[in-house]
């Protein structure tokens, strides 16, 4: 029986499987990076272990993770979502280290990471997948004679892929020759495999996914359907279950398919099939072979806790439920709250939160690690909180959502609280008639006029009045942040440091009132973390264009070399922060004369990557 799991993962999700881990009576360890000490995951666990290494690197530093797990005893690892969780390596030298990996057998991670692979057996059980090859694709000439084949527009996909990475849409012949060497180059830079294959591109299809649960004894059960369309630049904004307005007979179909493929792969722990949607048809798209970030939506209709049941099927027992008994109810929708700026392109918007008060209304349900005075680091994805809902119907579920968003007091840092608010309001989303590209597509195009203004933060205590801001250690457990008073302080503490004591006055962070923006505008963060990159470079004095790196980040591609000659606003290259990638554009016309970073460098805030001369 598992007696102490180490989570190998931060933020939110740590926070759901500590929750879950607790209510089970088993011990918790945290992990963490140096940054990450005040994060909740550390304060909530039994214990934490700091990890050596560069932020941005150390969660994914499989030999470190098991190396903490063996010493403190742990006997489970769960690795919630990203980071190692679909690593067959990391799977495997758990379990060599004799310790459970909550999550499906190495090789069906393994198997699944291939998108070439999965589409072979889904096809082998029967289950639809979309018109297109399930052998490696390897010329450009091959694509042409599929393109003629299949019929334009057809995708060709990086088989290592997944997101939108490694994704071409090739609409012509013409454009077929540049689309399989792109994806080619994407799927070798950012997988490591340059493998691809051809589908038939469809058109607007909704994103739906099927949450599968399968145990060591041979059952397979599905928690319905979600529905992911509302999302941008393949990340996803909104989910919901069950999908709205969906064909009954084609939910049916898709589920029991669903449920046949993970049959036919032996399935075990919890699973997401994606499908596409396109009216009446569905095709299979992928696994993914963790618990998702929208797992709670599935937990609010159907009432099954998918993580306890994640940690059941680790300790080979039985699924709590059989098919027969799960049961749906009513509708829940979640909304994600980043640390992006809706304004400014989602531009992500890392910085101190100085208020974060959570709605209190029923059947609301936040899951976050955040919390007031929390950093939001740069180093890390941008989600900051789900707010999730569950309603009757939609429309309950879409009102509530709407007064929960209003309530969530969020300021300091701007959110995509505004882009929710107004995306809620939409006649596209309303009735359901949203697809994968809708939002980039249409729904942006007038966000600004149709958004709620976020109001100008009213007098945000800056060097006037002195604040300090109080964290607790990581080794305390005061669940800090769970509930906060909109109006502190001054409080006065006495600190104890290496047996002295100290007197220390603690400041509210945050001047109260009504017209610091109720739904997270931005409050004032530094100028420079709001910029967009396309705006980030200085005109030096003699009319040189300093290109500098918006944040602190990753320069993904130079897309020019020394000695090119650029136009204003011309591509430079693509910039990836929180894990966001963004253009970087040229401020002038002129010639490349620096460029000090290459493909993959990591870059701080402010570093000259390219110098343009005119
Ligand atoms: C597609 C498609 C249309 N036709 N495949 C994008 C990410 C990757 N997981 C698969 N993706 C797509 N594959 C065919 N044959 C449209 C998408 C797609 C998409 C899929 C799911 C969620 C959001 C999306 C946004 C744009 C495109």
């Amino acid at each position: 029986m598992i007696k102490k799991v180490l989570i190998a993962n931060r933020s939110e999700i740590a926070v759901r499987v500590i929750t879950a881990c607790r209510e089970m009576g088993i011990k918790t360890v945290a992990i963490y990076s140096e940054p990450d000490k005040f994060s909740r995951h550390v304060s909530l666990a039994d214990e934490a272990f700091q990890l050596e290494g560069q932020p941005h690197k150390v969660y994914l530093d499989a030999a470190q993770v098991v190396s903490v797990a063996k010493s403190c005893g742990a006997d489970a690892v769960h690795p919630g979502y990203g980071f190692l969780s679909e690593n067959p390596d990391f799977a495997r030298s758990c379990a060599e280290a004799g310790i459970k990996f909550i999550g499906p057998k190495p090789d069906i991670i393994h198997r699944m990471g291939s998108k070439v692979e999965s589409r072979r057996a889904m096809e082998a059980a029967g289950v639809p997948v979309v018109p297109g090859t399930t052998d490696p694709v390897n010329s450009a000439d091959e694509v042409k004679k599929l393109g003629a084949k299949y019929g334009y527009p057809i995708a060709i996909k990086a088989s290592a892929g997944g997101g939108g990475r490694g994704l071409k849409v090739v609409r012509n012949e013409s454009e077929a020759e540049a689309a399989f060497t792109a994806a080619q180059r994407e799927g070798a830079s950012y997988f490591g495999s340059g493998e691809v294959y051809v589908e038939k591109y469809l058109d607007k299809p909704r994103h739906i996914e099927v949450q599968i649960l399968g145990d060591e004894h041979g059952s397979v059960i599905h928690l319905g359907e979600r529905d992911c369309s509302t999302q941008r630049r393949h990340q996803k904004l909104i989910e919901e279950s069950p999908a709205a307005k969906l064909n009954p007979k084609v939910r049916e179909k898709l589920l029991a398919a669903s449920v046949k493929g993970a049959q036919s792969l032996g399935y075990t722990s919890a699973g997401t099939f994606e499908l596409l949607v396109s009216g009446d048809d569905f095709y299979f798209l992928e696994v993914n072979t963790r618990v998702q970030v929208e797992h709670p939506v599935t937990e609010y209709v159907t009432g099954i806790d998918i993580v306890k049941e994640q940690i059941r099927i680790a300790n080979g027992e039985k699924l709590s439920v059989k098919q027969e008994e799960v049961s749906f109810r009513g509708h829940s929708i979640e909304c994600r709250i980043n640390a992006e700026d809706p304004f400014k392109n989602f531009m992500p918007a890392p910085g101190a939160v100085k208020n974060f008060a959570e709605p209190r209304m029923p059947w609301v349900r936040v899951d976050s690690a955040c919390y007031s005075g929390y950093q939001v680091l740069p180093f890390y994805d941008s989600l900051l909180a789900k707010l999730i809902v569950w309603g009757r119907d939609r429309n309950e579920a879409i009102d509530r959502m709407k007064l929960a968003l209003q309530e969530f007091k969020i300021e300091g840092i701007a959110t995509t609280i505004p882009f929710h608010l107004a995306e809620l309001e939409d006649p596209k989303f309303i009735n359901a008639e949203t697809w994968t590209t809708y939002i980039e597509s249409e729904f942006m195009k007038d966000f600004a006029a149709k958004a709620p203004k976020p109001t100008a933060p009213s007098a945000v205590p800056s060097s006037s009045t002195p604040s300090v801001s109080i964290a607790t250690s990581p080794s305390s457990n005061n669940g800090h942040g769970l509930s906060t008073p909109e109006k502190v302080g001054p409080f006065n503490f006495e600190v104890e440091v290496d047996q002295k004591t100290y007197k220390v006055a603690v400041h509210e962070l945050v001047a109260p009132g009504k017209a610091v923006a109720r739904s997270g505008g931005p409050a004032k963060t530094s100028a420079r973390s709001m910029e967009r990159p396309s705006k980030s470079a200085d005109k030096g004095g003699s009319g040189s264009g300093k290109v500098k790196a918006p944040m602190h980040g990753v320069v993904k591609e130079l897309l020019v070399e020394i000695g090119n000659t650029v136009t204003q606003g011309q591509k430079l290259l693509i910039f990836e922060a929180m894990k966001m990638e963004s253009e970087v554009v040229a401020p002038i016309a002129g010639k490349v004369s620096t460029v000090t970073a290459k493909q993959g460098d990591t870059v701080d805030t402010d570093h000259v990557i390219m110098e343009i001369a005119e």
